[in-house]
């Protein structure tokens, strides 16, 4: 028995000093003290030991159990300070590295021109109104006195989604669902994300944004339209500003003009910036056709209107003088840091 227990203490302290790890330096404990372990088992066939010699015995398997321990408890330590020590030079921080720069970012030339169309606007008294980039055709055409057969329409211009559902080619729809809910005065601009089945190139992007805005009163004329939007053109361009309209069509205004600017990097003088013209067209406008306004349940004897359209890219392009779109969709830092 002596023997036995001798060999087992040896061979334990053994097994602890090549366990190598904690687990394994469990395992080793488990097969020694655990409840089947060598030891306990050993303590268990005390019956066999004669009773004069058991409590020397009883004292001998004691003794080298708290051996046992002493080696475990020491080994254990031994490994933890190591791993400590592995994981903290693992996990070292040289603080003198040069640090990560934090890019904040920068408003886009969209983002800065549309914030200044609405601080303008919503200064004269305008609401802003969003409204689905996801249309039914009657909000964005049928209520506009768009007919059924005009080019717009044609699959060639406009994404359907399917006979009654199309991305929308202009954010008229906002202003004819304000027009249905709203009783007039309305005064609000609408911008917004518009679709048009059009090539990529300088001037063109099958996405782009609009701004259009309207005003619904007694008595609003088209001396009401040229005074705000010559006053637009003015804080948006400049304060020698001049403005000019010319005849156009709409289907959804009637009569329906096209406003120009004066150049404002010649004066109207005539440079390479408006091709010798002196010119810049920059909207669409007209009085409310008298058929959109009954269609949203508005009597056009008592009210009138006029309304416009602006492009957003046309209008950062030439605030910016940036002579290809595409520019504004590559989002090159490079280039965006610039405004
Ligand atoms: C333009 C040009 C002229 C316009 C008309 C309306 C509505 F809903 F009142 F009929 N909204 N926007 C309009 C008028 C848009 O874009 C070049």
């Amino acid at each position: 028995m002596k023997e036995t227990l001798q060999k087992i203490k040896e061979e334990t302290i053994k097994k602890i000093q090549s366990s190598g790890d904690l687990d394994n330096l469990n395992e080793v404990r488990v097969a020694v003290l655990g409840k089947k372990g060598e030891l306990t088992s050993l303590l268990k066939s005390m019956k066999d030991v004669a009773p004069e010699d058991r409590p020397a015995f009883g004292q001998l398997v004691n003794q080298a159990r708290t051996e046992i321990e002493a080696a475990l408890e020491n080994a254990k330590k031994t490994m933890e300070e190591k791993q400590l020590d592995m994981r903290l030079k693992s996990e070292v921080i040289d603080v003198t590295l040069p640090s990560k720069k934090l890019k904040a970012g920068h408003r886009h030339p969209n983002t800065i021109a549309l914030e200044e169309v609405e601080r303008i606007f919503t200064g004269m008294g305008y609401e802003v109104v969003e409204g689905p980039e996801v249309e039914r055709d009657y909000y964005n055409f049928e209520a506009l006195n768009i007919p059924a057969n005009h080019p717009a329409k044609d699959e060639q211009d406009t994404f359907y989604i399917n006979k009654d559902i199309l991305l929308r080619t202009q954010t008229s729809g906002v202003q004819v669902r304000v027009m249905e809910k709203q009783k007039p005065p309305i005064r609000m601009i609408a911008p917004g994300r518009v679709f048009r089945a059009d090539e990529v190139d300088a001037t063109h992007s099958p996405s782009f944004h609009q701004i259009e805005g309207m005003v619904i009163d007694k008595d609003v004329t088209f001396a009401d339209l040229k005074g705000t939007l010559a006053e637009f053109a003015k804080e948006m361009f400049g304060e020698d500003t001049k403005v000019k309209f010319r005849p156009h069509h709409f289907p959804f205004t009637e009569p329906s003009a096209e406003m120009d600017v004066s150049c404002f990097k010649c004066g109207g003088k005539g440079c390479r910036f408006c091709k010798g013209e002196g010119w810049i067209e920059i909207l669409g406008c007209g009085m409310v056709h008298p058929k959109v306004l009954q269609g949203c349940n508005i009597d056009p004897e008592e009210y009138s209107g006029f309304a416009f359209g602006v492009g957003l890219e046309r209008i950062a392009l030439l605030k910016y003088e940036i002579d290809d779109m595409r520019l504004l969709y590559e989002n090159d830092e490079r280039f965006l840091e610039q405004f």
